[in-house]
């Protein structure tokens, strides 16, 4: 079972690289993983298991998170419209998306950063997503509103990208603060 101590957190050069491309159809092994990270997600929503374990609550977590650098997420988010959307994805990729964007009111988390990074993340509005799931049938999947910015956001730990990346003026803020920097 799969718990914090598992989740790498910020500074492990794991979260920065690109991941590989899983080969399919997925092995045993690479099943497993991808479905230890559905479970750990559903049970980090559940108050008991949650507070048993010391799950600090998540609605996705990418393979990188737990230092597995492979293109594979897992999410159990809910949407607007209450349709629970509750999946492991192998080699998922964005094949369309809005030029609309979007962002959360409250900013984004991570559960491989324990600290609260302020600010909004632009996402796209909506995106169609294709992938193959852990019973192995390829989806193509349109998305809206939150599950599309959870994806959005699974989606960039398979390219090395944390939320703050995209934060409105972070690259600004970070030259004022380390003036140093070039670029
Ligand atoms: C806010 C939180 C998440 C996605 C979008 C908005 C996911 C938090 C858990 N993760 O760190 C998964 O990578
Ligand atoms: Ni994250």
């Amino acid at each position: 079972m799969l718990t914090m101590k598992d989740i790498v957190r910020e500074g492990n050069p794991v979260l920065r690289e690109v991941a590989e491309e899983v080969s399919l159809p997925a092995s045993a092994e690479d099943k497993k993983i991808l479905q230890d990270m559905l479970d750990f997600v559903i049970n980090s929503q559940d108050p008991e298991l949650a507070e048993k374990y010391e799950l600090r609550a998540g609605v996705g977590v990418a393979a990188p998170q737990i230092g597995i650098s492979k293109r594979m997420f897992a999410v159990h988010v809910t949407d607007e419209q209450d349709q629970l959307y509750s999946m492991g994805l192998f080699n998922p990729r964005i094949v369309s998306h809005s030029i609309e964007e979007t962002h959360l009111e409250g900013g984004e988390g991570c559960l491989s950063v324990d600290r609260d990074v302020p600010g909004l993340v632009p996402r796209y509005s909506r995106i169609t997503v294709k992938g193959t799931t852990l019973e192995g049938e390829e989806v193509s999947l349109r998305l809206r509103g939150l599950v599309a910015i959870v994806f959005q956001h699974e989606l960039d730990h398979l390219n090395g990208i944390m939320f703050y990346d995209r934060i409105e003026g972070f690259k600004d803020k970070l030259k004022k603060e380390l003036p140093h920097l070039k670029g």
